[in-house]
């Protein structure tokens, strides 16, 4: 496992190779299957050693496996070629992209009439404007206010639907290059706002592209195809952007992420410096009794759960997250054939540190937070691996993912329903589909002038109380919140000053 880390981070850095290129004639995408520690060295060492242009696209938990990446140069090491030439893999996809979505994108921003329906949008990759104006349009759907601008002055578009009890909040696009993620993450809404029995379940919250400044420049022809970063520069280099899934507030900065500022896996000037981490954060902690999170990226087809910064161990609520992740995986299996692997995520993958599912699981106590990697994985066939799968694959992903979501969500749902009353009543759903702008509450400080609590709700640790005295004695994570169902901000607290006895 310590040698993986090393393998992994160490690569990434290696990106850099290609920081200024926007061509990618000769390049190939290559699979190494390492077999032995002895192999595993030499990759590492090469890795190390810096100059061989390397771009890994997988990672794995041990030395043997298999790790696909990005080569120019040959390592003496028996591989196979995914993708012979990844030039025209690439003019492929920018090609079918100038007949399809581009016209659609240069319509909507032109004020023309378009039509955005499921048959008109998921044959291609759509822009960040598309995804948002389709999402927009569907029935029961609010847009809410941005949850924050990114370096480049984008808003982070968010968007609510559901009346139920429960609030789950899911993202895609956080690594730009993962492009399978934002149509995925569409489609899945698109399927869900459908679904009459799960919306009186739970309220969504979807913010469909997290980092729009990234996904647009992996799409520009004048860009980046395979950047995974934001885009915000960093002082002394002109290597550009923070990994978004390394800039949390939980185990920020240790093993799992690198303090290269050209690295991949950066985890940039501070825990939460990035605007899409800090939105983010703000963004989850805002919404009453959350309950769930996902953060769908690509590729490898898994499903998994905190913790990543450690491999050893297991999370207090492991036995419950790992049944959820089961059950979503038996569901795509059952809907496409496609094998998801699951579990606790450094253990089943490789060591993280600082990023989501850790941070709302331990810091923001959201218990069903899951991290999903999306199709392909290593099986799939030469020329559709990695980060460019054909269009044809958007429909099929966002089926699966349905599916998966269907099973994961009504098992979470049952948990919740199961739990001993008073603490497990759900709340009244006219209370959270009433409630405003979610942004309010987190621009207001936390208060201790006198309120009524007539009913309350330990939000992020998704635990319902009846009365104020019963609030004050939950028992919440760190940088959860006690407020009222209707979200009076003047009933706010910091549970950390709850638990220590402040009466509401
Ligand atoms: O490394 C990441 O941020 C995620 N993988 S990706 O290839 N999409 O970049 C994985 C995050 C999940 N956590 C762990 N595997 N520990
Ligand atoms: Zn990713």
């Amino acid at each position: 496992m310590k040698l993986l880390s090393a393998i992994y981070f160490a690569v990434a850095a290696a990106t850099t190779a290609f920081a200024a290129d926007s061509r990618y004639s000769g390049d190939q995408v290559v699979r190494f299957n390492v077999t032995s520690p002895k192999d595993a060295d030499i990759l590492k060492d090469a890795i190390d050693k810096g100059g061989l242009g390397l771009d890994v696209w997988t990672h794995r938990a041990s030395a043997a496996g298999k790790i696909d990446v990005r080569a120019i140069k040959k390592l003496g090491l028996p591989y196979t070629v995914l993708v012979p030439d990844l030039q025209a893999l690439v003019d492929a996809e920018r090609d079918h992209m100038g007949k399809n979505s581009e016209v659609l994108h240069n319509s909507l921003m032109s004020g023309e009439p378009v039509q955005l329906t499921a048959a008109t949008i998921f044959n291609d990759w759509q822009s960040y404007e598309t995804l948002s104006a389709f999402i927009a349009g569907l029935p029961g759907v609010t847009q809410l206010p941005s949850i924050g601008k990114t370096y480049q002055g984008r808003d982070i578009n968010a968007f609510k639907f559901g009346t139920g009890p429960y609030a789950v909040v899911f993202n895609g696009g956080i690594h730009a290059r993962e492009w399978i993620s934002p149509a995925t993450t569409t489609y899945v809404t698109d399927q869900l706002v459908k679904n009459a029995d799960l919306l009186k379940k739970f309220t969504f919250y979807v913010i469909p592209v997290l980092n729009p400044d990234g996904y647009a420049y992996t799409r520009a022809a004048s860009g980046q195809r395979y950047h995974r970063k934001n885009l915000e520069p960093n002082a002394g280099t002109s290597c550009i952007g923070t990994d978004i899934n390394r800039n949390f507030d939980y185990m920020w900065s240790k093993p799992g992420a690198s303090s290269d500022q050209c690295s991949d896996t950066y985890y940039g000037k501070a825990a939460l410096s990035t605007a899409e981490a800090s939105s983010l954060s703000k963004f989850i902690k805002s919404i009453p009794n959350t309950v769930g999170y996902v953060d769908l990226h690509s590729y490898s087809e898994m499903f998994l759960f905190a913790n990543g910064y450690t491999c050893t161990g297991q999370v207090k609520d492991y036995d419950t997250l790992y049944k959820g992740s089961k059950l979503a995986a038996d569901a795509i299996k059952a809907t496409s054939g496609e094998i998801f692997k699951y579990g606790g995520s450094c253990a089943t993958s490789y060591k993280t540190s600082g990023d989501t599912v850790d941070y709302m699981y331990n810091a923001v106590g959201v218990t069903y937070s899951y991290t999903l990697e999306l199709r392909p994985n290593e099986n799939a066939a030469s020329g559709t691996a990695g980060f460019n799968p054909p269009v044809s694959e958007i429909i099929p992903s966002g089926q699966e993912t349905t599916a998966a979501f269907l099973a994961l969500w009504n098992y979470v749902y049952g948990q919740l329903s199961a739990t001993p009353s008073p603490s497990t009543s759900p709340l009244p759903p006219t209370s959270i589909s009433k409630t405003s702008a979610p942004t309010s509450k987190t621009a207001t400080p936390a208060t201790t002038s006198a309120a009524v609590c007539s009913h309350t709700v330990c939000v992020t640790g998704g635990k319902l109380v009846s009365s104020c005295s019963d609030c004050a004695k939950a028992v919440c994570a760190k940088d959860s919140y006690c407020c009222n169902t209707s979200w009076d901000s003047t009933c706010v607290r910091e549970v950390s000053q709850y638990c220590t006895g402040v009466a509401c």
